[in-house]
C-alpha cells in the first residue's frame, strides 16, 4: 500500500487507490444527464459499476455543471432517496453527492455512509453539524460558489497554492464544527470555478496537494471539459463529448492513485478499476524469485474485478 494513501474512518480500507463510481440522476448532468434519472435503471447502472470494480457508489441528485440552476429539495429527495435505498439494500457502500444537509441526513438514513458536500459545507450552514452528529465521513471540495456562475470566479494566481490555502480554510471549519479529521476527505474539485490549465496544473501538482492538506484525497476528473480541451488540441480535431473522455479520464486515475490519491470518482468504472490495480502491482513489485505467481499481492486491492480471470496461453 502507498503508506501515505490514508484511511478515512468509517468506510473499508482499500490497500490501493479506491474507485467511486458515479450515478447522477438527473436530467442534466453534463457526463451523463438524462441516462440514469429511473430509478430501478440508476440502482441496476449502480449494481453494474461494482460489478466492475467500483468500491463505493456516488448517488447525486443535483447537477452541478457550470451555469446550472439549483435543483428545488423536494425534487432532489424524490431521485436521490430510492436509489440510495435499493444500492444499500444491496450492501453497496454508498455516498450521498448534495450541498443540502436535508438531503444529506435523509439518505444516511437511508444506508448511505458518507457525504460528498461539493460546497465542502459551504452552501448549507446546517451541513456540518448535520454530519458531525451522523458521525460519518465527509468530502470537503474546493468550492468558490454555486455553478450558476462559478466560471467568473475563476481567476487565480498561483492555482495550487490558492486551493490549498481555501480548502484548508473549509478543512479546518469542518474540525471546528464537529466533524472527526480522520473521517474528512479533501478534493481539489476539478472544473469548479477552475478553467482547463487550472485543471491540468492542480493533477500536475497532486503530490503537493496530498502533501500540504494532509488529508486522503478524493479526485474527480472524470469526462471533465480539459480532458476534452487535452484530447482536441492534440491534432486540431474538435472536443470530444464527455462520453469519449473515459480514456483520457483512465489516464488520470493511473497518474492519481501513482501520487497517493485515496480515491478518483469515475463514471465509466472498468478502465479506472483497471488503472489502480496496475498502479498497486507496480508499487508492491518485488524482485522476482522462483515463483512471482500470477498476481503479485493478495488482499481485496489485488483481486481483479468479478468477471476476470488469467488466461492461459498469453504472453507471461
Ligand atoms: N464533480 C461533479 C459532481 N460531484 N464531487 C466531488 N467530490 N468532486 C467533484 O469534482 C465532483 C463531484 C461534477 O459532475 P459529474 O457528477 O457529472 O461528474
Amino acid at each position: 500500500m502507498n503508506p501515505s494513501r490514508g484511511h478515512v474512518a468509517g468506510l473499508p480500507q482499500w490497500n490501493r487507490c479506491a474507485v467511486m463510481g458515479v450515478v447522477n440522476v438527473t436530467p442534466d448532468s453534463f457526463s451523463d444527464g438524462g441516462k440514469w434519472f429511473d430509478s430501478e435503471i440508476a440502482i441496476k447502472h449502480g449494481l453494474d459499476l461494482v460489478t466492475e470494480g467500483a468500491d463505493l457508489i456516488d448517488v447525486g441528485g443535483e447537477s452541478t455543471r457550470p451555469g446550472a440552476p439549483r435543483v428545488d429539495e423536494a425534487e432532489e429527495l424524490r431521485r436521490v432517496l430510492p436509489v440510495v435505498r435499493g444500492l444499500a439494500s444491496e450492501n453497496v457502500v454508498v455516498s450521498v453527492d448534495t450541498m443540502r444537509a436535508s438531503v444529506a441526513e435523509q439518505a444516511l438514513a437511508a444506508g448511505a455512509v458518507m457525504v460528498n458536500d461539493v460546497s465542502g459545507g459551504l452552501a448549507d450552514a446546517r451541513m456540518v453539524p448535520a454530519v458531525a452528529a451522523a458521525e460519518v465521513p465527509f468530502v470537503v471540495m474546493h468550492w468558490r460558489g454555486q455553478s450558476i456562475d462559478m466560471n467568473n470566479r475563476a481567476v487565480y494566481g498561483d492555482v495550487t497554492t490558492e486551493v490549498v490555502t481555501e480548502l484548508r480554510t473549509s478543512l479546518d471549519r469542518a474540525v471546528a464544527g464537529g466533524i472527526a479529521p480522520e473521517r474528512i476527505v479533501a478534493d481539489p474539485g476539478l472544473g469548479f470555478a477552475k478553467q482547463a490549465p487550472h485543471d491540468l496544473r492542480l493533477v500536475a501538482e497532486l503530490g503537493r496537494l496530498r502533501a500540504e492538506l494532509g488529508r486522503p484525497l478524493l479526485v474527480a476528473a472524470s469526462r471533465k471539459r480539459f480532458l476534452g480541451r487535452i484530447l482536441a488540441s492534440t491534432d486540431g480535431s474538435p472536443v470530444p463529448p464527455a462520453r469519449e473522455r473515459d480514456a483520457a479520464t483512465a489516464a488520470v486515475t493511473a497518474l492519481a492513485a501513482r501520487e497517493g490519491a485515496w480515491a478518483v470518482r469515475v463514471h465509466e468504472v472498468r478502465a479506472s478499476a483497471d488503472a489502480v490495480r496496475v498502479v498497486h502491482a507496480v508499487e508492491t513489485a518485488t524482485e522476482p524469485g522462483t515463483d512471482p505467481g500470477p498476481y503479485p499481492a493478495t488482499g481485496p486491492g489485488a483481486d481483479p474485478p468479478a468477471g476476470r480471470s488469467a488466461s492461459a496461453g498469453e504472453h507471461g
